[in-house]
């Protein structure tokens, strides 16, 4: 056997069924031992999607997705998705080949420092050394990757050392569970929450990793407490329940934070501050209690007075027990704000008109889709539309990133999780600026044989930064650009083009494509405008109820 094959065995052996990426000269050894092996290969046409894919398996899943690139300038065109991964807490094993280490006849050709390249993008990255090191070095990848907060791991495996004979074996798997929080940190929590006459419950991505969901929702069910989530944190707890507050997707003046000026302790369960922050503690003097895996990082904007770090389901468990005796508590308050979120923004439709509203095109999505659906969000302005608007039903109805929040992403992740979820519905919803950053995917999902549906919004623009530079007082300059016929161009990958070219087209399309196989593409056009009249003009004004 060589450490290709070894490789590839440990990779078996760690449960692992697919890799994504695009091999080079120095992975031909490992592509080999992975042809003859039980692991799907999914090849890409871009190293950043193979790393967004395999980000999104690791998100999915909680077990690490796996891409393959090769060194240089594969290795570089991961950047991105190794950042999308490290800030996401996404468990992902990237491995990288190398020219070979012990005798070069290349001198330094496409050579670059892989390994250090990752060092502060990755929770651990080395240069395997000798085949016989593999199932350990695989072995200790894997449990840093998955360990809170879960991340991406790198190996860099040379040519030479991927020829290497080894008769070693894989090492056996061991089950890591999280440490508990101690019964002091959760009697001071519950204390805390007791003496409280408006707490609140913020939710963000730590309650989804290790599916706490179930938990906090009996939590809820028992206190009576209200709740609200950061971006990322949308659907810990179905966003139809009665004590949704819905989700702080801008920085302020929204509905929401009259809630949050009036709590005196936010209980903030999985949130940290790598997700832009909801700017709770800028204001007033409440308290906040940290809920958490992981210590917090304390910053300008994040303070915790207590903190009850541990596995958070037992943590969430363990107050609910405690708390069950809750008095009967004055929240009439933040029911008035939960029947404002639901009139203002859930239940908001829009006018009718060409090009549609983006409230509109979000409650076309929510009426028209499964609730087991998946929508994945790229960057761009519909995103906090999608965060505002969209009633999450369950942890992955929306999959978006508010932590590196890079454009491109938002199509190869829909593809991942397609491949995971083949029954569910799957929707890439994409500004023309960002999709087209990865829209050579087109290529992957039409191989595949996938069948989802990619939502174009078109403004001809790189729409979020020209509503910032016009915040800010400034002319339009440097961010228009020109499409492609997005019909012709869905048609040439052998995928299926729409266009909405007036008003009530697309309900009715999005429905078909919906309904049909392959990949179908949407061009939407969008009205904008609506940024300035709802962020800038309606919130500023707007006063919170007494
Ligand atoms: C890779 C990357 N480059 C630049 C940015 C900065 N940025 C954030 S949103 C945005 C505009 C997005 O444009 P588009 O995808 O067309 O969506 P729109 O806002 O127009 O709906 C830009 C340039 C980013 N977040 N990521
Ligand atoms: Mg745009």
């Amino acid at each position: 056997m060589n450490g290709a094959e070894l490789f590839i065995q440990s990779l078996e052996n760690e449960g692992i069924d697919t890799i994504f990426g695009i091999p080079g000269e120095e992975n031909l050894a490992f592509l080999e031992a992975l042809r003859k092996s039980s692991i799907k290969f999914i090849l890409t046409r871009h190293e950043q999607a193979a790393g967004f894919m395999a980000a999104t398996y690791g998100r999915l899943t909680g077990k690490p997705g796996v891409c393959l690139s090769t060194l240089g300038p594969g290795a570089t065109n991961l950047v991105t998705a190794v950042s999308y991964g490290y800030l996401g807490g996404m468990p992902i094993l990237f491995i990288t080949g190398q020219k070979p280490i012990k005798k070069s006849k290349q001198g330094r050709f496409q050579i670059i420092n892989v390994v250090r390249m990752m060092e502060p993008l990755t929770k651990f990255t080395k240069q395997i050394v000798s085949a016989d090191s593999i199932p350990s070095l695989v072995r200790d990848a894997f449990r840093i990757a998955v360990e809170e907060k879960p991340g991406p791991v790198h190996l860099e495996l040379p040519e030479d050392v991927a020829t290497e004979a080894t008769d070693n074996s894989p090492q056996a798997i061991t089950v890591l569970s999280s440490p508990l929080a101690p019964p002091s940190a959760i009697q001071n929590a519950a204390t805390l929450i007791l003496e409280a006459k408006y707490p609140l419950l913020l939710l963000g991505p730590g309650a989804k990793r290790k599916n706490a969901c179930r938990a906090i929702d009996s939590f809820i069910e028992k206190t009576g407490i209200y709740f609200f989530t950061t971006q990322m944190g949308k659907g810990v707890v179905d966003e139809h329940s009665p004590y949704c507050l819905g989700t702080a997707a801008l920085s302020e003046h929204d509905y929401l934070h009259c809630a949050i000026d009036r709590a005196d302790l936010i209980i903030n369960i999985g949130h940290d501050v790598v997700e832009k922050p909801p700017f709770f503690m800028n204001t007033g003097n409440r308290k906040v209690i940290h809920i958490n895996f992981s210590p917090a990082d304390i910053d300008d904007v994040y303070f915790p007075q207590h903190e009850v770090i541990g596995d958070i389901t037992h943590s969430v468990e363990e107050l609910t027990t405690i708390l069950s005796t809750l008095p009967e508590s004055p929240y009439d308050f933040f029911q008035r704000i939960h029947q404002e979120v639901k009139s203002q923004i859930f239940s908001e439709y829009g006018h009718a008109g060409f090009p549609d509203t983006p409230q509109r095109i979000v409650s076309i999505v929510h009426s028209t889709v499964k609730k087991s659906s998946i929508i994945s969000l790229d960057n761009g302005m519909y995103k906090i539309w999608f965060a505002r608007n969209f009633k999450a039903s369950h942890a992955k109805s929306l999959l978006l990133d508010n932590a590196l929040a890079t454009m491109g992403a938002g199509f190869p992740v829909a593809i991942a999780a397609k491949m995971l979820h083949p029954d569910r519905q799957v929707l890439a919803v994409c500004g023309d600026g960002g999709f087209m950053m990865n829209s050579q995917e087109m290529e992957t999902a039409v191989r595949l044989k996938l069948n989802l549906v990619i939502v174009i919004l078109r403004d001809n623009g790189y729409g979020m930064i020209k509503w910032k530079q016009a915040g800010m007082g400034f002319s339009n300059f440097g961010l228009d650009f020109h499409n492609p016929d997005f019909i012709q161009y869905a048609d040439s990958y052998g995928a299926f083009g729409h266009r909405v070219n007036k008003s009530g087209d697309f309900a009715e399309i999005l429905a078909d494509c919906l309904a049909q196989p392959g990949v179908h593409l949407i061009e939407v056009p969008v009205d904008y405008s609506e940024n300035e009249k709802v962020f800038l003009k309606e919130l500023q004004n707007k006063t919170c109820l007494l």
